[in-house]
C-alpha cells in the first residue's frame, strides 16, 4: 500500500491584532442603558415610503416633492460641512433626526396627513440661511369643496 502524504498548507493568516482603535475617550459618566451608537435601520416596512433628504450648506433637497397621506421614512444625509438635522413640522407635531455630523445620515419616521408641512434644519440659524422647504400633502390641485346643495324638497 502506498501512502500519499498530502501536505496540508496551514495558512496562518493571523494579522497582528490591530485593535488600536478601541474607543478612546469614553471618559465621563455612565450613560444609562441607551447608548447612542444604534445604527439606523435600513429596512423599510411595507407601506412606508422612503424619502431621501440631501442636506448641504445650506439647502435641503428632497427626493420627491409631492406627497400623499401615509407613512414615510425620511432618510437625511448630511453632505455639507456643518452639523445638520432634518425636522418635519406640521399638524402632527415635530419629528426630527438627531443632529448629523458631516457625512452622517439619520432617519425620521412620520405619518403625513393632508396639509402643509415645513421641513427645515433645526441647527442654529440654518433655517434662515435657506435650509427650509415646504411640502403639501394631499391633492395640491384646486380644493374640491362640493357643498351639497340641498334643494328644498317641500
Ligand atoms: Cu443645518
Amino acid at each position: 500500500m502506498t501512502r500519499t502524504l498530502t501536505r496540508n498548507r496551514v495558512v496562518l493568516g493571523l494579522a497582528a491584532g490591530a485593535l488600536a482603535g478601541v474607543l478612546a475617550g469614553c471618559g465621563g459618566g455612565n450613560g444609562g442603558g441607551s447608548t447612542t451608537s444604534t445604527p439606523p435601520k435600513k429596512s423599510v416596512e411595507p407601506g412606508v415610503t422612503q424619502v431621501n433628504a440631501d442636506l448641504t450648506d445650506f439647502h435641503i433637497a428632497l427626493s420627491q416633492k409631492t406627497f400623499k397621506p401615509g407613512s414615510y421614512t425620511f432618510v437625511a444625509t448630511n453632505n455639507g460641512h456643518h452639523d445638520h438635522a432634518l425636522e418635519i413640522e406640521g399638524s402632527a407635531g415635530e419629528h426630527r433626526t438627531k443632529t448629523l455630523a458631516p457625512g452622517a445620515s439619520g432617519t425620521v419616521k412620520v405619518t403625513l396627513k393632508s396639509g402643509t408641512y415645513e421641513i427645515y434644519c433645526p441647527v442654529d440659524g440654518h433655517k434662515d440661511l435657506g435650509m427650509k422647504t415646504k411640502i403639501t400633502v394631499g391633492g395640491s390641485s384646486a380644493p374640491v369643496n362640493k357643498t351639497p346643495q340641498n334643494s328644498n324638497g317641500y
